[in-house]
């Protein structure tokens, strides 16, 4: 794995493919294991609300994986490169990382802390917030994967920049800024795998269009940064439950491992990690259940997009068609 070579590009797209980062063998076993946490977080409702199918445990990669995924030496050397650290130079973890296993939820987003206004603090100097995701199934052939949208790490808005279907293979990281426009469940067309199209296109298309999954998406995402103030703008946005109550990530750290064995872990690897919250660890490795079966999360504050371009076109057009045609609305 040589992804110097890449930089370049990554910081043009804001986003790169690393082919071949895992065996067949530790695909299989991740496979394994992260189906078997899922389905045990299920039971015990210590999931996420699921808004599009999907199982998400409301606990960072720690719970089932301890430091093997997080601070492997592969993911730490793509994650140094990729912030412009040497090997024993300092990157953080900060229990953002998780786990999504089915679900078909898709809609272009950023991750970042404010999406929409360029005059943030979040726009005005190179971001330093990477997010990588391990989806351990193919979808080069196959749909479920994530599409990007090429360059929109540099514009804040969601409407801006070629979309691109990331063909990943079992095996192969994805990253992306957190500022790279990005929907996961892309849906691969038959007959037309060149056409990458809009989420909203794919939620409205026939599903004897698309190609299918090749099997249930295991997908393993993780967030790694630098600790300057846009670590801290993401991190308070986060930690500060009156302005952002119930939000997904303050859940996850609650359930993370606050394990000192595996900061002196990662601290090997060049990586530090900061409990952002006190009651971090609070409730990990709890087995209650959770009445309702799942842990309820807020809504964040909205984007703001106004659209532009074609966008106005096809959304005035969109408009008029639900309005003949109710139906189509959903
Ligand atoms: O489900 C996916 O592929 C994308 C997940 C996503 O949007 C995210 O991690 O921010």
């Amino acid at each position: 794995m040589n992804i110097k070579d890449d930089l370049l590009s990554f910081h043009r797209d804001g986003f790169l493919l690393i082919k071949n980062v895992f065996s067949a063998t530790e695909v299989a076993q991740l496979r394994a294991r992260a189906e078997a946490f899922g389905d045990r977080a299920r039971e015990l409702g210590q999931i996420f609300e699921p808004r599009a199918g999907e199982v998400v445990p409301a606990a960072d990669l720690t719970a089932p994986f301890g430091g093997e995924i997080l601070f492997d030496a592969r993911i730490q050397e793509i994650v140094h490169t990729l912030l412009g650290r040497k090997a024993d130079e300092d990157v953080v973890y900060f229990g953002d990382s998780g786990m999504m296993l089915g679900g078909h939820g898709r809609g272009f987003h950023k991750d970042n802390a404010c999406r929409d206004d360029a005059s943030h603090t979040d726009w005005l100097t190179p971001y330093t917030l990477i997010r990588l995701g391990i989806y351990l199934e193919d979808h080069k052939a196959h749909s479920g994967g994530v599409k990007v949208r090429r360059g929109s790490h540099l514009v804040a808005d969601v409407s801006t920049g070629e979309i691109v279907d990331v063909p990943t293979e079992a095996g192969d990281v994805v990253v992306w800024s957190l500022r790279t426009t990005h929907s996961g469940h892309a849906l691969r067309l038959k007959g037309l795998p060149f056409l990458h199209i809009q989420p909203r296109f794919e939620q409205r298309l026939p599903r004897s269009l698309a190609v299918d999954e090749p099997c249930r998406r295991v997908a393993l995402f993780m967030t790694f940064g630098l600790d300057d103030h846009h670590l801290k703008t993401y991190v308070d946005k986060h930690a500060d439950l009156e302005s952002y109550p119930d939000n997904y990530l303050y859940k996850i750290w609650l359930h993370s491992d606050p394990d000192p064995k595996l900061a002196e872990l990662a601290k090997s690897r060049g990586c530090r990690i900061i409990h952002p919250v006190p009651d971090y660890g609070k409730l990990f490795a709890s087995t209650e259940q959770v009445a309702g079966g799942f842990i309820a999360t807020g809504p964040g504050t909205p984007d703001r997009y106004p659209a532009k371009g074609a966008e106005v076109l096809i959304q005035g057009m969109g408009k008029i068609v639900r309005r003949v045609f109710p139906s189509a609305a959903h």
